[in-house]
């Protein structure tokens, strides 16, 4: 094996974000970029010589280029194996399954989530550690690190291999393994729910359901699932064929770009249920007649009807959500007595707590909902999860949620994104708040009483490891909150990200609209952060 060192120098702004390295496709397409950034990824990672690398994408537009390029790499780095998804495809949640079902050594997974893909959008790259979840922030530090230092990276040279035949084939002194991508994730599914219970509720033949897989990984996924070993019927999965560009859709699923599967669900006539994922299959909306539930009340119901699932049965250890996340799950940990974790955003920071036993279920109001079987969050798993539940409870999504709400009051919960506002705005913004945080505690915003005011820091329970700086919080007595972020996602100017919540107890008030019912909430946000006056925006571009 004859191994070509090629010579580089260091780009700047590799750093990973939120989750991974995400950059414009035509940035990762420079010479030598995305080969940096893997070299990094084998220098720092020294078990992955003579080890088990996974790899596989989200099939966006430039993930086969990147696979054939990582793979010669690898190679040429020492890795013993690679498990490579066929087609270079593999869901997040999928890849996190391999990637611990095998024991191996971590695994890279190519995607930019939700973001478009196409030659002028979206591409990303991150590394997973032999939990299967995203690197913690130490770990994406020092190859952020090391990528500064780079002078040269290892590559072969050879003829591209055929990664769509099932099969092991030999690339220098490795060996690469085309596994079905899809497989060893539905047997997990098939472990966790009563797949049994879910057919009955499909012979049947009266529950509607539509799953928008958005031209995005998760079609093959949903298919295998819901409609050959669930018996949904066929057209079950609507945009179920990935497509580099995904069709030139967003696969972000939320209210604002999964429009025609939420026009589905409107009307008497509209749909029992429907659910869409993102571009990697790690996220999901849940929408009922007429009714969507947000992310927080998704968490906060599967925790209160856990046991409904077999995976489940005999309860929960733990509960934790992001700290924009609303309260609503906190409820629910304090009425079962379970320990509540509040982390910064980014999935990364409930590894250790799911490593360590600690929490069973966790989620983000960024539509991601998860648990211990893998150490990302799961798209399908939260639909399985919820179409497990309406199998036997019996009742409708709207009934199941209301219900909730009676038994642990209504937190009403609405985000604003200001998108691609100009970064340096953005950030004067951040530190106009930061200024204000220490004189608010105690003052009167509207009819709302200031009760803290902060910049919220973590310390990870588990390995003591300390995150600064991840969002101003200013909460009111009675629980309400506003959170203002800057995203950690993007890749033009920033997005500030406004999370407004409030709390209601009296059943008789869940009924009214969200926007409406947090109006002078939102008012108070925009006026504090001086929103309009920094940005130049009046309104927000995406309201979830
Ligand atoms: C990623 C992270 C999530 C985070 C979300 C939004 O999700 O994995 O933990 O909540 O980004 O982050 P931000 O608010 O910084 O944009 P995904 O689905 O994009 O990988």
């Amino acid at each position: 094996m004859d191994v070509k060192i090629v010579a580089t120098r260091p780009f700047d702004g590799q750093r990973p974000g939120t989750s991974g390295l995400r950059k414009k496709v035509k940035v990762f397409q420079q010479p030598h970029y995305l080969e940096n950034f893997v070299q990094a990824i084998f220098d720092t990672r020294a078990d992955l010589a003579g080890g088990v690398l996974v790899l596989g994408g989200d099939g966006r537009y430039y993930n086969r280029q990147a696979i054939r390029i990582i793979l010669r790499m690898a190679a040429a780095n020492g890795v013993g194996k690679a498990l490579v998804g066929q087609g270079g495809i593999l869901s997040t949640p999928a890849a996190s399954c391999v990637i611990r079902k095998y024991e191996t050594q971590g695994g890279i997974i190519l995607s930019a989530s939700h973001n478009p893909g196409g030659p002028d959008e979206d591409f990303g790259i991150k590394f997973n550690t032999p939990n299967g979840g995203p690197a913690p922030e130490a770990v994406s530090e020092a190859i952020y690190e090391r990528t500064g230092k780079l002078d040269s990276y290892r590559t072969l040279e050879t003829p591209d291999l055929d990664l769509d035949h099932i099969g092991a084939v030999r690339l220098g002194e490795m060996t690469v393994e085309i596994i079905d991508p899809v497989a060893d994730y539905a047997d997990l599914m098939e472990s966790l729910f009563d797949f049994a219970a879910i057919r009955r509720l499909f012979a049947d033949g009266t529950f509607r359901m539509r799953f928008d897989a958005m031209h995005a990984v998760t079609g093959p996924y949903a298919v295998e699932l819901l409609e050959r070993r669930l018996g949904a019927p066929a057209g079950t999965v609507m945009n179920g064929v990935p497509l580099e560009d995904f069709g030139q859709g967003h696969p972000d699923p939320n209210l604002a770009h999964a429009k025609e599967l939420v026009a589905m669900t409107k009307g008497a006539d509209g749909l029992d249920f429907a659910a869409a994922s993102d571009g990697d299959g790690d996220r999901n909306m849940i929408l009922g007649r007429n009714f969507f539930v947000t992310p927080s009340d998704s968490l906060a119901v599967l925790a209160a009807n856990a046991r409904q699932a077999p995976g489940y049965k005999d309860g929960i250890a733990g509960i934790a959500r992001s700290m924009p996340t609303s309260q609503a799950a906190d409820r629910v940990a304090e009425a079962l007595g379970l320990e509540c974790f509040e982390t910064p955003t980014g999935w990364k920071f409930f590894g250790n707590l799911l490593d360590a036993g600690r929490i069973t279920l966790c989620g983000e109001e960024s539509f991601g909902t998860g648990s211990d079987h893998v150490r990302e969050k799961d798209g399908l798993w939260a639909v399985l999860f919820w179409i497990n539940l309406l199998a036997a409870r019996k009742l409708s999504v709207a009934e199941l949620v209301k219900e909730h709400w009676q038994r642990f009051g209504r937190n009403y919960y609405t985000r604003h994104d200001y998108e691609a506002v100009d970064a340096q705005a953005a950030a004067d913004l951040m530190d106009h708040l930061r200024r204000l945080l220490p004189g608010l505690p105690g003052t009167r915003l509207g009819d709302y009483q200031v009760e803290y005011a902060d910049d919220f820091a973590y310390t990870d329970p588990i390995d003591g490891s300390r995150s600064e700086g991840q969002g101003v919080r200013v909460g009111f007595q009675g629980g309400s909150r506003i959170v203002y972020r800057l995203s950690g996602t993007g890749t033009q100017g920033a997005t500030l990200r406004v999370y407004l919540e409030f709390f209601e107890a009296d059943a008789a008030r869940h009924d009214q609209e969200t926007q409406e019912a947090m109006r002078p909430l939102i008012l108070i946000a925009r006026e504090l952060a001086q929103i309009e006056t920094r940005t130049g925006r009046a309104e927000p571009d995406v309201i979830t």
